[in-house]
């Protein structure tokens, strides 16, 4: 699928210190190992509905850790999914009358189009589910030849044939120190699992299932729903955590640098993510995991079934300008679960109002110190409220000296702050 188009990013003198990055699988903060090439894979949205201030924040937080890898001197591969085919998107789809490829097709460029606002990074492969299909169905054939997938006859309404992953084998596969068994990138235990897998789109009361907690892989046809060619698995959709499995073994190394998303695919997307890609390669599917905070209105979780949406799009109608937005947005520790106010958003407005007005005051030689304070709070856990506390107090003092600017350093400040920060001045 088509990707949309990165702007470009202004490269600084010097380059970013040694990255240090919070890995949930391993609850602390580790150095991110240099290589001349760094991978990820972010998960992508699921187009039924437009992009909230939640999905934005996860994409522009995997953002500032594509730009402090560049800034670092090395290249990115950069993966994206969209899952559209999945069933709150066929929900919605049966609910407003609308066709559900033309569902995904809207809101996937309403997506785009807010990326390219919010000037992320466009990733370099950017793949459907449904054009990964031919990908994903030899992949489960391979996990059920191997003992690790299994069928489920029919029963209560659903037809034979409906294949799921079997978490107690899997895990048991491997005494290697890197296997992967279940708990292995979320660290809960078995009652939390349960709850969250049935919040989350699994199906732990399914019938024939050996495990409640095994997920879905392989969705036989059924009357009514969407259906691609499955060859030995019969016609049918891939269940969720195969799809981003598949698509990140195709077009990343493995294992690949960071798996990134919000924290609610913690579990179980990106631990059932883990095991399958075990399962598949005998090797880890990433080297860590890394996820940004839940976005909420007023104190509430944002959703899409909650409604509570404050969306991108609608804020751009608005006339609010995108840099802005971000700069609302990156006020935030990525990690942290915060809530969009109106206040807070007035208060990004008025810092971008007054970093443009120090830029016509730029001291003379102010811009190195500032940009190695910048780069010091960003390889810190992508620490962007201590950037943005850096480029305040720089702004403060620039203001404050009333002197005539600096050409070289107001032109210094301004790409870095676009190139670390993606605010564009
Ligand atoms: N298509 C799947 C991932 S493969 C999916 O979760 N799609 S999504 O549209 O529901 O979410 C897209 C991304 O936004 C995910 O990383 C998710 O964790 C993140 N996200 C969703 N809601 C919020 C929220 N309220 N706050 C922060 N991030 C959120
Ligand atoms: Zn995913």
């Amino acid at each position: 699928m088509k990707s949309w188009t990165s702007r470009p990013v202004p490269e600084l003198p010097g380059s970013l210190p040694q990255l240090r990055l919070y890995d949930t699988a391993l609850g602390r903060v580790v150095d991110v190992e240099k290589q001349p090439e760094q991978s990820m894979y972010v998960c992508g949205i699921t187009p039924y509905d437009a992009t909230h201030m939640g999905h934005a924040a996860s994409y522009v937080a995997f953002d500032l850790l594509n730009r402090a890898w560049r800034d670092a001197g090395v290249r990115v591969s950069y993966v994206q999914n969209v899952t559209d085919i999945d069933d709150p998107l066929l929900e919605r789809a049966t609910a407003t009358g609308v066709d559900w490829r033309d569902l995904a097709q809207s809101q996937i460029e309403l997506f785009q189009t807010d990326m390219d606002a919010l000037n992320v990074l466009a990733p370099n492969h950017y793949i459907g589910a449904v054009e990964a299909i031919p990908d994903i169905v030899p992949a489960i054939e391979q996990l059920i030849a191997d003992g690790v997938a299994y069928r489920v006859a029919g029963s209560e309404g659903e037809p034979d044939g409906d294949v799921y992953y079997d978490v107690e084998t899997a895990g048991k596969r491997s005494d290697a120190t890197d296997a992967w068994t279940l708990g292995d990138v979320s660290g809960l235990g078995e009652n939390e699992m349960l709850e969250l897998f049935a919040e989350r789109g699994g199906d732990p009361a399914r019938a024939g299932k050996r495990h409640a907690l095994d997920p879905l892989l392989w969705r036989v046809a059924r009357e009514g729903e969407p259906n691609w060619p499955g060859a030995t698995l019969g016609d049918g959709r891939p269940g969720w955590h195969i799809e981003c499995t598949v698509i990140a073994q195709k077009y990343l190394p493995a294992p690949f640098t960071v798996q990134g998303g919000g924290s609610d695919l913690v579990f179980p997307h990106h631990e059932m993510g883990a095991g399958h890609a075990y399962s598949l390669s005998g090797v880890p599917l990433a080297r860590h995991y890394s996820h940004a905070g839940m976005v909420g209105l007023d104190g509430e979780k944002m959703s899409k079934s909650k409604g509570n949406l404050v969306l991108v799009s609608k804020l751009r109608a608005a006339g609010e300008e995108p840099a802005a937005i971000r700069l609302a947005i990156l006020a935030h520790h990525y990690r942290s679960d915060w809530s969009w106010t109106d206040a807070e958003f007035a208060e990004a407005k008025d810092r971008l109002q007054q970093w443009r007005t120090a830029l016509d005051h730029a001291p003379a030689g102010s811009a190195a110190a500032l940009i190695t304070a910048m780069r010091d709070e960003l390889a810190n856990d992508l620490n962007a409220p201590g950037a943005i506390s850096a480029v305040d107090h720089w702004a403060e003092r620039a203001i404050s000296s009333g002197a005539d600017s600096s050409a070289q350093d107001a032109a210094l400040v301004t790409d870095a702050i676009d190139a670390l920060l993606g605010v564009e001045l």
